[in-house]
C-alpha cells in the first residue's frame, strides 16, 4: 500500500473546510494512518518548497503557510500518491477542474488549500520531513476485503 503526505493548508483550517476536505479522502476509501495539528515555521517551508525558493511568489507562499497552523495527513491506499494528487487537481486552481478539491474551493495559484506529494519518491522523502515512526498508527481496516479486490491490498 502507498502512503502520501496531505498538508491542508493555513486557508482550509481558516474557511472552515477541514472536515470537507478530510471526508473526500475517507469517501474515496483512503485509510488515515498520521495526522497532526501544527505551526510551520520559515526552516522547514524553505526545505519543503526548495524548488520555488527562487521564485518571485516564495516570501509571499512563505508567509500563507505560517499564517496559521497547518493540519499534517498520511494517507494510505492502493495508489495513493497519484489518487491524491488527483483529488487535489491542478495547482493554480482557477483552472482545476470541478469536482477536485482545488477546483471546488479555489480560485488561487497560491492559496490552493492542500499540498499534496507529487510522486512515491516524494512521499517518502516529505512523510519522514514532518513524521516520525511513532506518529503511526497501526489499526484494522475490517472493510478492505470491500474496498479492494484481493491482489489490491
Ligand atoms: P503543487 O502544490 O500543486 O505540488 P508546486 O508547483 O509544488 O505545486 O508549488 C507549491 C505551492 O506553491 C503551490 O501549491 C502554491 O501554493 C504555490 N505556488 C505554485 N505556483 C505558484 C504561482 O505561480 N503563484 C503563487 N503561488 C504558487
Ligand atoms: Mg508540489
Amino acid at each position: 500500500m502507498e502512503r502520501t503526505l496531505v498538508i491542508l493548508k493555513p486557508g482550509c483550517l481558516q474557511r472552515g473546510l477541514i472536515g470537507e476536505v478530510i471526508s473526500r479522502f475517507e469517501k474515496r476509501g483512503l485509510k488515515l494512518v498520521a495526522m497532526k495539528m501544527v505551526q510551520l515555521d520559515e526552516e522547514i517551508l524553505k526545505v519543503h518548497y526548495a524548488h520555488l525558493l527562487d521564485r518571485t511568489f516564495f516570501p509571499w507562499l512563505r508567509d500563507g503557510m505560517m499564517a496559521a497552523p497547518v493540519i499534517l495527513c498520511c494517507w494510505e491506499g492502493y495508489s495513493a500518491v497519484q489518487v491524491v494528487r488527483d483529488m487535489a487537481g491542478a495547482t493554480k486552481a482557477s483552472k482545476a477542474v470541478p469536482g477536485t478539491i482545488r477546483g471546488d474551493y479555489s480560485l488561487s495559484a497560491q492559496e490552493n488549500i492542500v499540498h499534496t506529494s507529487d510522486s512515491l519518491e516524494n512521499a517518502e522523502i516529505e512523510l519522514k520531513r514532518f513524521f516520525v515512526e511513532s506518529d503511526y498508527c497501526e489499526y484494522k481496516s475490517p472493510l478492505d476485503p470491500f474496498k479492494y479486490a484481493p491482489d489490491e491490498y
